[in-house]
């Protein structure tokens, strides 16, 4: 950003990020109006549905059955350690009760309540972390002009001022700051829609911190990271990849990592999709994304009375299982002293390696050097027998073994 003025993250904030990287693991959740549609929260672009048509979905927008101390305590049964939620998608429609504009779930449906206000009690209580998504792309606000490459059959006239538009996104972001008590952070989206756009980041990224230091802020733009971003993203793609393009080529510097994926195919609720993901690919997820050094952000898209569909609630309890017996092997770790490879990967804390098997069918396994370690052995303490060879070792891998992830723990010398 021309002229950035450097940013220094307050104590709290290096201290928060040190937090988010031990916690490993938090639960994405793409909720709003368009989950009527049943169809994703692309619905309104997909469609080329403009305000008038779209603005007839609040009205039927009523999740009496939403409990914001059941997500929470499935987020907890998973063994995630954060909640990131939508409090404003694409559609600009506010998740939240704010004053800025009318178009929000408490004055624009019958709903009237703040889910938000709820989930954030809930999760102090509960102990869980609450972070925003926000979206910067708004394909409702008149004041999102010149428009961007999407959402441009809303109708809106051809006019705007877009200093406006970032004056209201700031003034809501400043309610999420204010009225919601402690915040993990804001999980931006959508600067990608206009690129050469001067979208004022480091204002709004001095406003976030001014209002919260500890506040981590992070931005799906797709690109490298920007001054004032305290983690780096990746979306549907292991850090440094970008198979998905959704997502810069390449880890820069040392932010805290994080990447996120969907369970089946949809980031917001969507019927006909049932392309899912298994829970053994789900728990070597969270997994290869902790030997990347990364966090996994797994996320539901729940439906329009504020369940969450059943195939999601069975793969997240057996995910919980999983990390209740392997948790020591992800949570608190950074990445391990060998690099990622097909095979599996590594893990490491101040005094233990933990090498993760998960796609290894031979009963000899070569390694590089894991440093001075000794004691090679699985969780259950059953002795893992491991010869030098050359510069690494070659483990002799149990008959026996779990075909989701088999760990060797070993003690650094
Ligand atoms: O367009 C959004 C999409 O709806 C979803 O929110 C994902 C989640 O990371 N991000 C954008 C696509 O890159």
């Amino acid at each position: 950003m021309a002229g950035a003025q450097s940013y220094t993250p307050a104590p709290e904030n290096l201290k928060a990020r040190e937090w988010f990287q031990d916690a490993r693991f938090g639960m994405f959740i793409h909720w709003g109006v368009y989950s009527v549609l049943e169809d994703g929260e692309w619905v309104m672009n997909n469609r080329k549905m403009p305000i008038s048509e779209y603005e007839k979905l609040p009205p039927k927008f009523n999740p009496v059955k939403f409990n914001a101390a059941e997500w929470v305590a499935l987020a907890k049964a998973a063994g995630m350690k954060y909640i990131t939620i939508t409090s404003k998608h694409h559609d600009g429609f506010a998740m939240f009760a704010t004053k800025q504009s009318k178009w929000n779930i408490v004055d624009a449906t019958p709903y009237k309540r703040d889910p938000l206000k709820e989930l954030a009690e809930e999760c102090r209580k509960q102990g869980i972390k609450l972070f925003f998504y926000h979206s910067h792309l708004d394909w409702t606000h008149a004041d999102y002009y010149p428009r961007g490459r999407t959402g441009q059959a809303s109708g809106r006239p051809q006019s705007g001022d877009f200093n406006k538009y970032l004056d209201f996104m700031d003034a809501q972001l400043t309610e999420l700051l204010t009225n919601y008590g402690p915040i993990g952070g804001i999980w931006f989206d959508g600067w990608w829609d206009k690129r050469d756009a001067n979208w004022r980041l480091e204002q709004t990224y001095r406003l976030i911190h001014k209002l919260q230091p500890a506040a981590l802020v992070g931005n799906n733009h797709h690109v490298k990271p920007f001054e004032g971003e305290d983690f780096q993203m990746f979306e549907k793609d292991l850090p440094g990849k970008n198979t998905a393009g959704h997502s810069a080529d390449s880890v820069i510097g040392n932010l805290p990592l994080e990447t996120c994926d969907t369970i089946n195919k949809a980031w917001g609720y969507n019927a006909k999709d049932k392309s899912l993901k298994s829970t053994k690919d789900l728990i070597q997820y969270v997994v290869r994304a902790a030997g990347y050094g990364a966090n996994f952000l797994l996320n539901v898209g729940p439906k329009p009375d504020g369940t969450i569909q059943e195939e999601f609630t069975v793969r997240l309890k057996e995910i919980g299982q999983w990390m209740k017996a392997n948790g020591e092997t992800v949570y608190g770790t950074r990445g391990g002293p060998v690099s990622p490879r097909n095979w599996g990967v590594t893990t490491q804390t101040a005094t233990k390696v933990y090498v993760h098997v998960l796609d290894w069918q031979d009963e000899m396994l070569a390694v590089p050097s894991l440093g001075k370690v000794k004691n090679a052995r699985l969780l259950n303490g059953q002795k893992v027998e491991m010869a030098a060879a050359g510069s690494g070792v070659m483990f002799k891998l149990p008959g026996q073994r779990d075909a989701l992830d088999t760990i060797i723990v070993l003690d650094k010398q």
